[in-house]
Order: structure tokens, then sequence, then C-alpha cells
């Protein structure tokens, strides 16, 4: 791939992997995926789900409440989940198997207490920004690539929002897994193809960049 594109992958952590704390069904098939396709890019990024003990998108945060509940919160609705990602801890960490020496940036999110961040881009008050779009626009990227966890939450969100921010964004679909709660896969998949976010399957992009 060129110098103007450039593969973000979404929140390949153990926390969103089997025996994570929001473990997402064959999250950890998409690591040899990527591991394939990543050589194929000049420019890497990464996320981080990077929550603090006490966030405000923890079920254990608000007393009464169960995970998979939805609350309303100054932004708007909050879906309530299971303790993941806290800051620091093995659950936070990267997967281990990912191989991608050349990753240039890691973007941490989520780490405001009272907001979410399932956006890479930008938090979810819509108003704060990660600084992803100035890097990426500072260094001469317009092309996107997504992969990673999970494609209805994390990886939609961003592919929108990169969408917003006027970059081409294209999601790996054999690169991600979903959570798919109360349809929330079939909605993503509808909102980024209205949004003009392409779709390939992992073989297809390696033939294309073949030679
Ligand atoms: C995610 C829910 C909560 C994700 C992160 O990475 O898709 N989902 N935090
Ligand atoms: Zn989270």
């Amino acid at each position: 791939m060129n110098e103007r594109t450039a593969l973000l992958i979404v929140d390949a952590q153990n926390g969103f992997m089997p025996g994570g704390g929001l473990p997402v069904a064959g999250g950890d098939a998409i690591v040899p995926v990527i591991n394939r396709i990543a050589p194929r890019f000049a420019n890497v990024v990464l996320t981080q789900d990077w929550h603090p003990a006490d966030h405000v998108s923890f079920a254990a945060s608000h007393p009464g409440r169960q995970p998979f509940e939805r609350i309303t919160l100054p932004y708007g609705e909050q879906v309530l989940w299971p303790t993941h990602c806290v800051q620091g801890t093995h659950d936070a960490a990267l997967h281990a198997g990912l191989r991608v020496p050349q990753a240039q940036l890691i973007i941490r999110k989520g780490y405001h207490r009272e907001v979410d961040s399932y956006s890479a881009f930008v938090e979810a008050d819509r108003r704060t920004t990660t600084g992803l779009a100035a890097w990426l626009h500072a260094r001469g990227i317009t092309d996107l690539y997504l992969c990673g966890l999970a494609t209805d939450y994390c990886v939609a969100w961003s592919a929108l929002d990169a969408r917003a921010a006027g970059f081409a964004a294209t999601v790996v679909e054999d690169a991600c897994r979903a959570i798919d709660l109360d349809g929330s896969l079939a909605r993503a998949w509808r909102d980024m193809a209205d949004a003009g976010v392409g779709r390939i399957a992992a073989p297809q992009l390696l033939g294309a960049a073949a030679g």
C-alpha cells in the first residue's frame, strides 16, 4: 500500500478476546489475519481502549445496574459494559500474538472517566478529539483500512468518523469480529454503507496488493 494509506487496528486487546473482560466471540481469530495483512502497509496505527477502573461505561460503576443495560448520560445513551481494559492491566494489553513492529502510533481512548469513546477519532460526547485525524492529515494519509474489535462498536464508529473527517475508509471484514447486541451488527454495516465505507476481505486485499 502507498504512503497515503494506513491500516488502523482497533482494540486488538486481551479484554476483547476469549477470557477477557468483554469477550468478543472469535475475537482471537482476527490476530493471524491482521498479521497477514499488516506487512502490506507502510503506515499502521493501533488503538487501545484505556479506561480508569471507575469508568462511567462500566456497569460496576452504577450500583444496581447490570452489564448490557442502557442508561442515559449527558451526551446520550450509554451501554453499560462489564469491566474491561482498565489502564495498565493485562486486560488492556494488546494481544501478544500481534506482529506489527512497524506500527507508528498507538491512540489510547476512553481515559476520561465521565465519557466513553468507541471511536478512535472523537469521544462519545461527539466533541472531544483524540487527535488522530490531525495526525493522519499531518502525515499526508488519506485512505484508511480498518480492522479489529468490535466490528459493530469501535470499528464501526471509527470508520464513520473517518468518513466524517474526509478519509476514504474500508473495513477488512474477516479481520474483525462483532459483539452484536440487539441487531447492532446489521445496523453498523448499514450505517457504514450509507456513509461510503467500503468492505473487503483479506484475501482480496492481499491479491490486490500483490506484485
Ligand atoms: C468496545 C464496547 C466498549 C470496542 C470498547 O472496542 O468495540 N466496545 N468498549
Ligand atoms: Zn470500552
